[in-house]
C-alpha cells in the first residue's frame, strides 16, 4: 500500500443506538483501508435553540414514538458515504465542507445535523486512530490550538425544561474556583454533590436524580434553591465565591412570549420585560456568588442582550447558548453587538467538527469565554471532554458528577489528566476590572 492510501476510507457502519434518556441516537463507524476504525455517537438536546441545525428523526411513527433514526442512518450509508469514500481521514474540514455543500440547506433540514456531526465525530476519530495520537493530541495539533485542562462546571440542581418542579432555571451549576487542578475541581464537586444531596434529605425531599444527574427537588423558589446550594458548599467545608462559585443557565427562551413579548416565570405573578429580568438577574448577582449566567435572556432578544451585557459584562460571564447556538454568524453579530462575553461550545447545534472548532477559534480571538457542553439527552461518547481539553483554556459543562453518560466524560478527562504533564486549568477572568470605576 502507497504511504497515504492507508488512510483512505474504505467503509462506514452506522447504527440506530439509545441515548441516555432511553430515545434512539445515531452512531457511526468509518474504517480506513488498513482497518483503522474511528466511532462516534450523537447527543440530543431538550431546551433547544430555534437556531440550531435541525436534529432529524423518522418519518416513521410507529416505531419509537416516531423518534427513531433508523431511515436517517440509512441516508448516511446512501447519500453522505459515497461523499467521503476513497478520501483521506485526515481531510477532516475538506470533508466537512463538502458534506455540508451536497447538503445544501442551511439548517442541515435534508440529512440532518445528527447525521452529519456522527460522520464529522467518527472521522476526527479515525484521523487521531490513524496518527496514534490521543484524541485530544490530535485535535490541539490539527488546529493549533494550546492544550489545558477545561474547568468543570457542575450542573447539581434542575429547574426548567430538565425538571419537574416550578423553578424557572434550567440549571444550578457550581464552579470550583480555588484550585487548578483538574481532580482536585472535580474532587470538589462530588463532595458538594454530596453534602446536596444529605441536606435534601434532611429537608425531607427528594432526591432521585434527573437527565444530567442533578437533583431535581420540589422547591418553590430560586432563592431557596441557591441558599440550598450555598449550605451545600458550606457543609462540605467550601467557602462560597472563595473557592467555589456558583453558575446559573437560565434558559429564558423556555419562558419568553413571543406575543406578549415577555418572560412568563412561573415563579412571578406577573409577566417580566427583558429590562425587568435584567434587574431581576443583577439582583441575584450581587446578593449570591453568582459569576456566570448562561441565557439570561430569550434567543432572540438582542436589545436586552445588549443591556445585559453593559450592565453585568465586568461582573460576570454572560454566555451564549440559545443565543449563538455555535454559529460563527450569529456569534459575529454578538461579538459586533458587544453582546455577551462568552460562548456555549455544543457540537450538535452546527453539525459538524471543523464549523465548531471555527468557532472556538473566533472565541479566542475575540477575548470570548467559551464552554465546551453536553446535551441533556447524551450517550456514552466522550468527545467533548477531548476537545475541551484540545482548544485549552476553556471550562466544561458536562452534567453533575453522576450518572455513566456524564462521569464518562469526567473520568475521560481524568485520564487525560494522570497520562500528561502541565495540564493545569487557567484560571477563570471573572470578575474582570471595571474600566469605568
Ligand atoms: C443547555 C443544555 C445542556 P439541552 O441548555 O445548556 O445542559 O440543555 O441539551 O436540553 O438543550
Ligand atoms: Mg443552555
Amino acid at each position: 500500500m502507497f504511504l497515504g492510501e492507508k488512510n483512505r476510507i474504505r467503509k462506514l457502519i452506522t447504527r440506530e443506538i439509545i441515548d441516555s434518556r432511553g430515545l434512539p441516537t445515531l452512531e457511526v463507524e468509518i474504517y480506513t483501508a488498513n482497518n483503522i476504525c474511528g466511532k462516534a455517537s450523537v447527543p440530543s438536546g431538550a431546551s433547544t435553540g430555534k437556531h440550531e441545525v435541525l436534529e432529524k428523526r423518522d418519518t416513521d411513527s410507529k416505531r419509537y414514538m416516531g423518534k427513531g433514526v433508523k431511515e436517517v442512518a440509512q441516508k448516511i450509508t446512501q447519500e453522505i458515504f459515497p461523499l467521503i469514500k476513497g478520501e483521506s481521514v485526515l481531510e477532516q474540514r475538506h470533508l466537512d465542507e463538502r458534506i455540508r455543500k451536497e447538503e445544501g440547506s442551511e439548517n442541515l433540514s435534508r440529512w440532518g445535523g445528527n447525521a452529519t456531526l456522527a460522520v464529522s465525530l467518527a472521522l476526527a476519530r479515525a484521523g487521531a486512530q490513524t496518527l496514534n495520537m490521543p484524541l485530544y493530541e490530535y485535535l490541539q495539533r490539527k488546529y493549533n490550538f494550546s492544550h489545558s485542562m477545561p474547568r468543570p462546571m457542575m450542573n447539581i440542581l434542575n429547574g426548567g425544561r430538565h425538571a419537574d418542579n416550578i423553578l424557572d432555571i434550567q440549571e444550578f451549576m457550581i464552579l470550583p474556583l480555588s484550585t487548578n487542578v483538574f481532580s482536585e475541581a472535580l474532587r470538589m464537586g462530588v463532595e458538594i454533590f454530596h453534602s446536596l444531596k444529605n441536606i435534601l434529605k434532611r429537608l425531607n425531599y427528594a432526591t432521585n436524580v434527573g437527565d444530567e444527574g442533578g437533583f431535581a427537588p420540589n422547591l418553590d423558589s430560586h432563592e431557596k434553591a441557591i441558599e440550598i446550594l450555598i449550605k451545600a458548599i458550606e457543609e462540605a467545608h467550601y467557602i462560597p465565591g472563595k473557592d467555589v462559585a456558583m453558575a446559573l443557565d437560565i434558559a429564558a427562551s423556555e419562558f419568553y412570549n413571543q406575543e406578549t413579548r415577555k418572560y412568563h416565570l412561573k415563579t412571578s405573578k406577573k409577566p417580566l420585560s427583558s429590562d425587568e429580568l435584567i434587574e431581576k438577574w443583577t439582583e441575584y448577582v450581587n446578593k449570591y456568588p453568582i459569576l456566570s449566567l448562561e441565557d439570561a435572556l430569550a434567543e432572540d432578544d438582542w436589545i436586552g442582550w445588549k443591556n445585559l451585557t453593559n450592565r453585568l459584562n465586568h461582573k460576570v460571564q454572560l454566555v451564549g447558548d440559545d443565543l449563538f447556538v455555535t454559529s460563527e454568524k450569529r456569534f459575529l453579530r454578538g461579538i459586533k453587538e458587544g453582546v455577551a462575553n462568552a460562548i456555549l461550545i455544543k457540537p450538535n447545534q452546527v453539525g459538524n467538527l471543523s464549523e465548531t472548532i471555527k468557532v472556538i477559534h473566533v472565541a479566542q480571538k475575540k477575548n470570548y469565554e467559551f464552554i465546551v457542553s453536553h446535551r441533556s439527552g447524551e450517550t456514552e461518547d466522550s468527545f467533548i471532554a477531548d476537545l475541551a481539553v484540545a482548544a485549552g483554556g476553556g471550562q466544561i459543562k458536562t452534567g453533575a458528577p453522576c450518572r455513566s453518560d456524564r462521569t464518562a466524560k469526567y473520568n475521560q478527562l481524568l485520564r487525560i489528566e494522570s497520562n500528561t504533564t502541565n495540564q493545569n486549568m487557567k484560571t477563570l477572568a471573572f470578575p474582570k476590572p471595571n474600566p469605568n470605576t
